[in-house]
């Protein structure tokens, strides 16, 4: 990967990109809600559109020069709505988080009531964490799983519900292993006429490719990244009806942001274009296949999965049965230091703090990009359980940084 113009003018920053590229090359990157984009949407990330101020929209924007610029933002919405099968979208918003912000801004007062998952049970920041702006300009209540299951607990949500009669009910989720049921949260909304906004951050690639049921045209809103299973570069995305389109373009601009990232713009038309492709399909239901090879191998290793397994792209396992000496910070830096890159993640009923919580968080998303299979990834479950059953054990970790750096070399990536 060249870095030779920046390297001309700044070599210390091109010895950190450069450094970084080596990284993703040389280390297995199990963060779930990252992946490895193609070179052309890196390409077109690194575009002149960096330079564009395009306030506005396609048609209707508050500069001149701009139609390079409504090019590619009418194939980003377009392919975007062939996608999801959505009536309108909106490409602009800057990540997943703005994308909430957007419609927050655009149906709610301050004061509103939001009903949303608890953190530590799977939630985000962004639907009423304290301190989250969403915790301090709305009155939040939140939903928890099943102590039993670590499933949602729809019935228990559904009775919430009815008891603080929200104006928006929040699904969506950042670290919940199971198939969300849509309907279900859309008709205890409907029961309490509350709105529904379903957050697919996580799963925007698994919804585009029908791996998992999609949200579109059965909540309100549905508002995603573009960079986690779906490989369109960094940024988030608003999709609804024709009924609120206006309310949700003015919320993300004026409302919320200034000039749209064209560059990034540029990179989801790219990234959509690419997930629109058949092979984008079996891509997402590998992702989903290796997410399961690994988390029956992991169960096979002794440790215990929130829920007991996956239906999507991660597993959250909570290591205080097994591995009571262990925090999910300890595993995540001898994982590192083994060259395997995760996240130590907090589980429901959490005892520790979210600072170093009791479990860890893998996703199989980027592994899948440069072409592990369920026997890869079956091996990774092993290296993973090698280095946490020692967590300090240098010998360990050196042999397992040489069966990473065989499987990296057997999946190239950038080359
Ligand atoms: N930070 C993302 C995640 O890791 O799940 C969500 O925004």
């Amino acid at each position: 990967m060249d870095h030779e113009a920046v390297r001309a003018v700044d070599p210390a920053v091109a010895d950190a990109l450069e450094a970084e590229v080596e990284r993703q090359r040389n280390s297995l990157q199990m963060i779930a809600s990252e992946n490895h984009v193609s070179e052309a949407v890196l390409g077109a990330q690194g575009s002149a559109l960096t330079n564009k101020y395009a306030e506005g929209y396609p048609g209707a924007r508050y500069y001149g020069g701009c139609e390079h610029a409504d090019t590619v933002e009418n194939l980003a919405i377009e392919r975007a709505k062939e996608l999801f099968g959505a009536e309108h979208v909106n490409v602009q918003p800057h990540s997943g988080t703005q994308a909430n912000q957007a419609v927050y801004y655009a149906m709610l007062d301050p004061g509103d009531k939001i009903l949303s998952l608890d953190l530590n049970h799977g939630g985000h920041l962004s639907h009423g964490h304290p301190a989250n702006f969403t915790g301090q300009l709305y009155e939040v209540e939140q939903y928890e799983v099943d102590a039993e299951t670590g499933y949602i607990d729809y019935d228990g949500l559904a009775e919430q519900a009815e008891a603080f009669e929200p104006d928006i009910i929040v699904s969506g989720y950042s670290a919940y292993p199971r198939e969300i049921e849509w309907e279900t949260i859309q008709s205890v909304a409907d029961t309490v006429d509350a709105l529904h906004l379903a957050d697919i951050a996580h799963i925007t690639g698994l919804v585009a490719a029908g791996v998992h049921d999609s949200p579109v045209g059965v909540a309100d809103f549905v508002t995603g990244s573009t960079h986690k299973t779906i490989r369109a570069g960094r940024g988030g995305i608003v999709m609804t009806s024709e009924a609120y389109a206006d309310d949700i373009d003015s919320a993300v601009f004026p409302g919320g942001q200034g000039g749209p990232l064209m560059h990034n713009v540029a990179g989801k038309a790219v990234g959509f274009g690419e997930a629109l492709e058949p092979a984008f399909e079996e891509y997402a239901a590998q992702t989903v296949a290796n997410a399961n090879a690994l988390g029956e191998t992991l169960v096979d290793h002794g440790f215990s999965l929130v829920s007991g397994g996956t239906d999507n792209h991660l597993v959250l396992v909570d290591l205080r049965e097994s591995h009571p000496d262990t925090s999910g910070g300890d595993a995540e830096d001898a994982l590192e230091a083994a060259d395997i890159v995760l996240n130590a993640n907090t589980v429901p009923d959490e005892t520790r703090s979210p600072f170093d919580p009791s479990g860890i968080r893998a996703g199989t998303p980027a592994l899948t990009t440069r072409g592990f299979d369920e026997d890869d990834v079956r091996l990774v479950g092993e290296l993973i359980a090698r280095v946490v059953d020692a967590p300090e054990d240098e010998t360990v970790r050196e042999s397992v940084r040489e069966d990473v750096a065989d499987l990296c070399a057997a999946n190239p990536l950038y080359e």
